[in-house]
């Protein structure tokens, strides 16, 4: 077996860890042939409770995972990993106006950026799945200068995900016909899953489903408001789809994108398709090599162009909150 690869989650104690680091120690990210360590950041009342997680890791025995640390200081437990996945944040409390909201986060992401700056490996690659994840990113970027900003990226995979399972099922079709779907802007209620450039079987999506209402009334709503819908119907947020995803953006930065696909993940922008420069935006994305690239030459009609603008007018706005909060 290789050298193992160092995975550091945050919030490892929650609802989303809980899934996430089974799923990681069995292989899931990395294969069988891979060991993994796994660096597990939690807030200090948590820890307990995070010990009793590991204790299940342990008594999983799984043949790949070569060891855990555990603990609440971000600058021991990012020391030398190759991968930060930042799932812990704070969520909105009761009366939480959006800038209280930022400015918790910022207390999180900006502290955990520097951490990162300073003690993580030459390779480190993170995703940020903790709301909200685009600004999030945003913020851990920001403060982590020395690390080139092409290694921050925030998770839109699991909307990309539904997006595709929704198309799937209106379709008649297994997932794996569904190829080149795009979410665009920010993993939000704005986010705009686009079936212009998506394709069934090789087909234009939009073509095949033919029916522009359902795309934009039913289709549209139902992914980006999917979150909503599981809280209501389970009583609490997703988690395995969320640590699923998580592990499907991770796997694919680290192996790449098939021929003729794409996937959805949130990366700083170059000014692609008029997406204001250094906002952490989702685009449609290939990776080889362990580097992303934004797709290029799309046409964007007037219905994308007015989706994509609205959503990034929100990222837009995210940042300006966080500069007067002095957070980047
Ligand atoms: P939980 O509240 O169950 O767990 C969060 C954990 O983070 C807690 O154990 C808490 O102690 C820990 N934490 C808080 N501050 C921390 C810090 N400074 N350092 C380390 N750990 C810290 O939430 P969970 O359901 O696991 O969701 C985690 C985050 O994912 C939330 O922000 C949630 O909104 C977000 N989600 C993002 C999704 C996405 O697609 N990007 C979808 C699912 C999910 O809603």
């Amino acid at each position: 077996m290789s050298t193992p690869v160092k995975v550091a989650v945050t919030g490892a104690a929650g609802q989303i860890g809980y899934s996430l680091l089974f799923r990681l120690a069995s292989g899931a990210l990395l294969g069988p042939d891979t060991p993994i360590e796994l660096r597990l950041l939690e807030i200090t009342p948590a820890l307990k409770a995070l010990e009793g997680v590991v204790m299940e890791l342990d008594d999983c025995a799984f043949p790949t995972l070569a060891g855990v640390e555990i603990g609440d200081d971000a600058t021991k437990v990012f020391d030398g990993v190759n991968l930060a996945l930042l799932v812990g944040a704070r969520p909105r409390g009761p009366g939480m106006e959006r800038g209280d909201l930022l400015e918790a986060n910022g207390g999180i992401f900006a502290p955990q950026g520097k951490a990162l700056n300073e003690v993580a490996a030459e390779d480190i690659r993170v995703t940020v799945t903790g709301n909200p994840a685009n600004t999030n990113a945003l913020i851990a970027m920001s403060n982590a200068p020395d690390i080139p900003q092409s290694r921050f990226s925030a998770l839109t995979r699991l909307d990309h995900n539904r997006a595709i399972s929704q198309l799937a099922a209106k379709l008649g079709v297994p997932v794996t016909e569904i190829t080149k779907m795009t979410i665009w802007g920010n993993h939000s209620a704005t986010q705009y899953p686009d079936l212009f450039h998506a394709e069934v079987s090789g087909r234009n999506a939009a073509e095949a489903v033919g029916d522009q209402d359902w795309l934009a009334n039913t289709f549209i709503p139902t992914v980006a408001k999917r979150g909503a819908a599981i809280i209501e119907a389970r009583g609490s947020s997703s988690a395995a789809s969320a640590a699923s995803a998580t592990i499907d953006h991770a796997r694919t930065w680290l192996q790449g994108t098939p021929e003729g696909d794409w996937v959805s993940m949130s990366v700083v922008s170059d000014g692609s398709y008029g997406v204001a420069e250094g906002l952490i935006s989702s685009f449609p994305v290939t990776v080889a090599n362990g580097e992303w690239s934004i797709v290029q030459g799309l046409d964007i009609d007037d219905f994308s162009r007015g989706k994509i603008d609205a959503s990034v007018a929100e990222l837009a706005e995210e940042r300006e909150a966080v500069k007067e909060l002095g957070l980047i």
